[in-house]
C-alpha cells in the first residue's frame, strides 16, 4: 500500500505503519544535529537504581574488598588487533526481539488463519478503510513461571511468541485485535493463534490511526483549507495552501488527536503550519476539527473553524463569507516575512561565523585500547560479571531482561513503558486545548536511529532488532554497546599503610530514537560495583505554539517564553514511565522505606521493634536515626522533601552481616511533584503520572502501566491500567514490580 505525501501529517510526523515522511527522511541528519532543546521545558523522570551500602553491603563489599581483578590497563594506544565482541550463538531466547524470519512466520500464520483479507483492491478508494492490515508485530513473552523454570531449572524452552495487532476493517463488525501467536518453532499450521484483545463496536474507535486514515484526514483538510486561499494570501505574506517553490516553503495542515472525555470519540484538530521541512515553530492560528469516526471517509466532516481566535465557523465557506463581508479582523504578516524565516529554520552550524579559538583542532576522544571486554551472543550482553538480554517493543521501545550481576538475578525486566507529553498553551501548536500526547502511540520502538559519531563512540558495537515496518520485518540498528571510562574513582583510599582504588568503568547500552521533531536517547549503565543506572535525554526541536505579536502577553506568557518570531515554547513535559520487575536473587521481594528522622534518644530507641526496657541517660538527648517501614499493600507514592530511601529487599536472603540483601531506587534528576490536580483529565488514562513510583504485585496479565496507544481519544474511558492493578493486594515477600 502506498502512502502519499498529502500534507504535513500528524503532530510529530506520522503515526501508523512506521512510515517516514519524505521531507523528514531527507533532513534527518541535519535536524538531529541541532540543539534547540534548551528552549524546551522538561520534566524528565529517570530512575536510577543504585546499591545502598546501608542495606546490602553485599554487592559493594564483596566486589571492592574482595578481589579487585581488573587492573586498569591504561595509557595504551590501539594496536590494531581487536576481536569482535559478537560470539556465535545457536541458542534460543525467549526475550530477544523477533527476527525478520519470525515476522514472516507470524504473517503467514495470520494469513493461513484467514484473519486478514489478502486482496484489498476489491474495495473502491472511498471505502478504503474497509480493508485489513497487520498493524504491528512484536515479541511476546510467555508465562514468567515457565520462563524462569527454563532459565533456572533446566525446564523446557517455553517457545518464541509474538503479539500481532490486526486492523480488520473488512469485517461486518470492524475490529482492532491483538493475537498471541506461537510457539513459532512449530509447523505453521500447529502454531497457536490466541485472541488477546478485541476492540470492536464503540471501543473500535480506540484503535490507533492506520496510514490510510491519515491520508484521508489530510485529503479532507486540504480540500477545506484550500477554500481559504484568498484569505491566506493576504494573511500569510502571499502564500496559499500548499507548497511555494519560489520560497521553498509550504503552508500545510497538520493535526493532533483531539483528547476528549466523550466516550469513544474519534476526532483530530487540524491547523496550518508554515514549513520547509519539519519546522515546528511556525504555527498559523487557523484551525478546525476533523471528525473521522466512521470507516467511510466521504462521511467525515470538518467544523469549528477559527481564524486568529475568531470563530467558531461551521465550515470554511462560512469563514470566507465573513472575510468577504469585511467582518473578519484580518491579520497580516509583514511583507518578506516568510522568506526571512525560511532562512532561519536551518538548525545548522553557520559556516560564516568565525570559529572559536583552536576549534579547528580535534577534541579529546575515548577509545578502547584493546579488544572489547564485553561479548554479545544474539542479544545477550556480558561484561565484568554482568549479563542481560536486550529486547524491544515496537510501541514502547527498548528494554532489558534477565539482568544478573555475579550470577545473581537482579531484574527480570526493565522496560520503558510509557512516554507521555502534556502540553499547555492558549494558542495553536503544542498545547492548544491542553493536549495530552503519547509517543508510544507513535510507535517509539520503530523509530530507533543512530547518528554515527554523535550518539555513541566509534568503537561501540551496534545490536540490531527487527521491527514491523510496511508489512514486513526489517532490521534496525537499535542499541549501541560500549565500555566507558567513567573518569572518576569508583573507590579510593590513599592512607598511611596503603593506597588503592578502582577507576569507574562502566558498560553503556544506548538507544537513540527520533520521532518527528523530538529525539530521545535511552541509556542503561552497568557499573563495576553492581550499581545500575537508567537515563533518558530529550532533545530535538521544540514544538512551538503561536505567539501573538502585540497580544496580551509580552515575551513571558503564562504558557512559556517567546522563542521565535511568532512562537512560544509552550509549557510541557516528557514523562517516562519504566516498568522495573525486580527479582532480587529470587522472585520473593519486598519494598521497604527507610525514613531519615531526628528526635530524642528515647524516640530513636523506641522506634525499633525490639527496644530495651530501660533506656540509659544520655548527655546529648538529640539524635538522628532511621526507621524501617515495610510496604504491605500495593501503593503509589511521590518523592518527598524529607529524606526517604526506597529499597527493594529480599527478606530471606541476608548478607553475612545479617542484612537483607537489596537495592535502593534513587531518582537523580530534578524531579517535581507535578501540580496536576487529582481530577486532571489525563490521570484516568495515564495513572502513572500521579506517582514518582508505584509498587504492584507482578502479574502476566498486567504487562504495561497504561495503554496510551488506545486511550488518548476518550481519556475518561480507559482500558485496564495501573489504577486497576492497584487493588490493595499484599506486596510482602512476593513478586513485585516498581
Ligand atoms: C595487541 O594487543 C593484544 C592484546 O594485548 C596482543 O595480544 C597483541 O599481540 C598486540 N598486537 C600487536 C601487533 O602488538
Ligand atoms: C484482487 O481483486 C481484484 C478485483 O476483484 C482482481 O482484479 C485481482 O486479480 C485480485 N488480485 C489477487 C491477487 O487476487
Ligand atoms: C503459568 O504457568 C504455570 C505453570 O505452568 C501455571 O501454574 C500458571 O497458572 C500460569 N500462569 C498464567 C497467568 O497463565
Ligand atoms: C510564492 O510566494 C511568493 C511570495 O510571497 C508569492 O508572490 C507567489 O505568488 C507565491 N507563488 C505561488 C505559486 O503561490
Ligand atoms: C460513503 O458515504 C457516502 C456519503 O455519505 C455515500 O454516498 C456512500 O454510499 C458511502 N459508502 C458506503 C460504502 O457506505
Ligand atoms: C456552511 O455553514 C453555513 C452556516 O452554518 C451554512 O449555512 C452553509 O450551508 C454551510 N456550507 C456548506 C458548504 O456546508
Ligand atoms: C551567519 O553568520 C553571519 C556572520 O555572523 C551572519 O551575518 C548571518 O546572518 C548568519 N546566518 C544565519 C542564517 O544566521
Ligand atoms: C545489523 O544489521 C546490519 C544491517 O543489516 C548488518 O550489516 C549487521 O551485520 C547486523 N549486525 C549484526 C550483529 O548482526
Ligand atoms: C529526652 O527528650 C525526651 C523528649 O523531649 C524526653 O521525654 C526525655 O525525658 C529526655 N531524656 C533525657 C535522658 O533527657
Ligand atoms: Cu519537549
Amino acid at each position: 500500500m502506498s502512502v502519499t505525501e498529502t500534507g504535513n501529517g500528524d503532530f510529530k510526523s506520522f503515526a501508523g505503519e512506521g512510515q517516514v515522511h519524505p521531507d523528514l527522511r531527507n533532513n534527518n541528519v541535519k535536524r538531529e544535529t541541532s540543539t534547540t532543546w534548551k528552549i524546551c521545558i522538561y520534566l524528565i523522570i529517570s530512575i536510577v537504581i543504585f546499591t545502598a551500602g546501608l542495606i546490602i553491603g553485599y554487592f559493594v563489599g564483596n566486589y571492592l574488598f574482595g578481589k579487585i581483578e581488573s587492573s586498569d590497563a591504561e595509557g595504551g594506544r590501539p594496536n590494531g588487533t581487536t576481536t569482535s565482541p559478537f560470539l556465535k550463538w545457536e541458542g534460543q531466547s525467549v526475550f530477544a526481539p523477533l527476527s525478520v524470519e519470525e515476522h514472516q512466520i507470524v504473517k503467514e500464520r495470520v494469513l493461513l488463519e484467514g484473519l486478514i483479507r489478502r486482496n484489498n483492491s476489491i474495495y473502491r478508494p472511498d471505502d478504503y478503510l474497509l480493508y485489513d492490515l497487520i498493524y504491528d508485530i512484536h515479541v511476546h513473552y510467555p508465562n514468567k513461571t515457565r520462563i524462569l523454570e527454563h532459565l533456572d531449572n533446566g525446564g523446557k524452552f517455553p517457545g518464541r511468541f509474538a503479539m500481532v495487532y490486526l486492523y480488520q476493517g473488512s469485517l461486518q463488525k470492524p475490529a482492532f485485535t491483538e493475537y498471541v501467536v506461537g510457539p513459532l518453532e512449530r509447523d505453521l499450521s500447529k502454531i497457536n493463534v490466541v485472541l488477546h484483545r478485541r476492540l470492536t463496536g464503540p471501543t473500535f474507535n480506540k484503535r490507533p490511526k492506520i496510514p490510510r486514515e491519515t491520508v484521508f484526514i489530510s485529503k479532507l483538510a486540504r480540500k477545506e483549507f484550500k477554500v481559504l486561499d484568498p484569505l491566506l494570501k493576504v494573511s500569510v505574506d502571499g502564500l496559499v495552501y500548499g507548497y511555494n517553490e519560489t520560497l521553498d516553503m509550504a503552508l500545510r495542515e497538520t493535526y493532533a488527536i483531539l483528547n476528549t472525555n466523550v466516550p469513544y470519540k474519534r476526532a483530530s484538530r487540524a491547523y496550518l503550519t508554515l514549513t520547509n521541512h519539519l519546522d515546528t515553530l511556525d504555527m498559523i492560528p487557523v484551525t478546525a476539527i476533523v471528525h473521522h469516526d466512521t470507516l467511510n471517509a466521504s462521511e467525515w466532516s470538518m467544523d469549528n473553524f477559527y481564524y486568529y481566535g475568531q470563530g467558531p465557523f461551521s465550515n470554511a465557506s462560512h469563514l470566507m463569507e465573513s472575510f468577504r463581508k469585511g467582518i473578519l479582523r484580518v491579520v497580516k504578516f509583514p511583507e518578506g516575512y516568510v522568506k526571512e524565516i525560511s532562512k532561519k529554520r536551518e538548525y545548522l552550524q553557520n559556516k560564516t561565523e568565525p570559529l572559536r579559538q583552536k576549534a579547528n583542532l580535534r577534541p579529546s576522544i575515548t577509545y578502547a585500547p584493546e579488544s572489547p571486554r564485553y561479548t554479545i551472543k544474539g542479544h545477550i550482553v556480558e561484561w565484568m560479571g554482568w549479563s542481560f538480554e536486550l529486547s524491544a517493543n515496537s510501541f514502547r521501545g527498548p528494554s532489558i531482561f534477565n539482568v544478573k550481576f555475579k550470577n545473581k538475578r537482579i531484574l527480570y525486566e526493565h522496560s520503558l513503558n510509557e512516554l507521555n507529553l502534556l502540553y499547555s498553551s492558549s494558542t495553536v501548536g503544542g498545547g492548544f486545548s491542553n493536549i495530552v500526547m503519547s509517543d508510544i502511540a507513535y510507535k517509539l520502538g520503530n523509530r530507533m536511529s543512530f547518528i554515527r559519531g554523535v550518539d555513541c563512540p566509534e568503537y561501540a558495537s551496534i545490536v540490531n532488532a527487527s521491527t514491523w515496518i510496511r508489512s514486513r520485518g526489517r532490521i534496525r540498528p537499535t542499541f549501541c554497546v560500549f565500555e566507558v571510562d567513567g573518569q572518576r574513582a569508583l573507590w579510593r583510599h590513599s592512607g598511611a599503610y596503603y593506597s588503592a582504588g578502582l577507576r569507574d568503568h562502566f558498560l553503556a547500552v544506548r538507544a537513540p530514537a527520533n520521532l518527528g521533531n523530538y529525539d530521545y536517547t535511552l541509556e542503561f549503565e552497568f557499573h563495576m560495583d553492581g550499581k545500575m543506572g537508567t537515563y533518558v535525554t530529550s532533545s530535538g526541536i521544540v514544538y512551538g505554539s503561536f505567539w501573538y505579536e502585540g497580544g496580551d502577553f509580552g515575551s513571558n506568557t503564562p504558557f512559556g517564553y517567546r522563542v521565535a518570531e511568532r512562537a512560544i515554547g509552550s509549557v510541557h513535559d516528557h514523562t517516562f514511565a519504566f516498568k522495573v520487575d525486580f527479582d532480587l536473587i529470587d522472585t520473593q521481594n519486598s519494598f521497604e522505606f527507610i525514613d531519615w528522622k531526628s528526635g530524642s534518644m528515647e524516640q530513636a530507641i523506641r522506634s525499633q521493634q525490639n527496644s530495651p526496657k530501660n533506656i540509659p541517660e544520655y548527655d546529648f538527648n538529640s539524635t538522628r536515626y532511621v526507621e524501617y517501614r515495610p510496604l504491605t499493600k500495593e501503593q503509589g507514592f511521590h518523592v518527598t522533601t524529607n529524606p526517604t530511601f526506597w529499597t527493594i529487599v529480599n527478606n530471606k536472603h541476608r548478607n553475612k552481616w545479617g542484612n537483607k540483601r537489596g537495592y535502593s531506587i534513587s531518582h537523580t534528576s530534578q524531579e517535581y511533584i507535578d501540580v496536576l490536580p487529582s481530577d486532571h483529565p489525563a490521570l484516568k488514562a495515564l495513572p502513572q503520572l500521579k506517582y514518582s513510583c508505584a509498587i504492584t504485585k507482578r502479574k502476566d496479565e498486567e504487562p504495561y502501566a497504561s495503554y496510551s496507544n488506545y486511550d488518548l481519544s476518550s481519556l475518561n474511558y480507559p482500558l485496564e491500567n495501573l489504577d486497576t492493578y492497584m487493588d490493595n493486594e499484599n506486596v510482602e515477600d512476593t513478586d513485585i514490580v516498581a
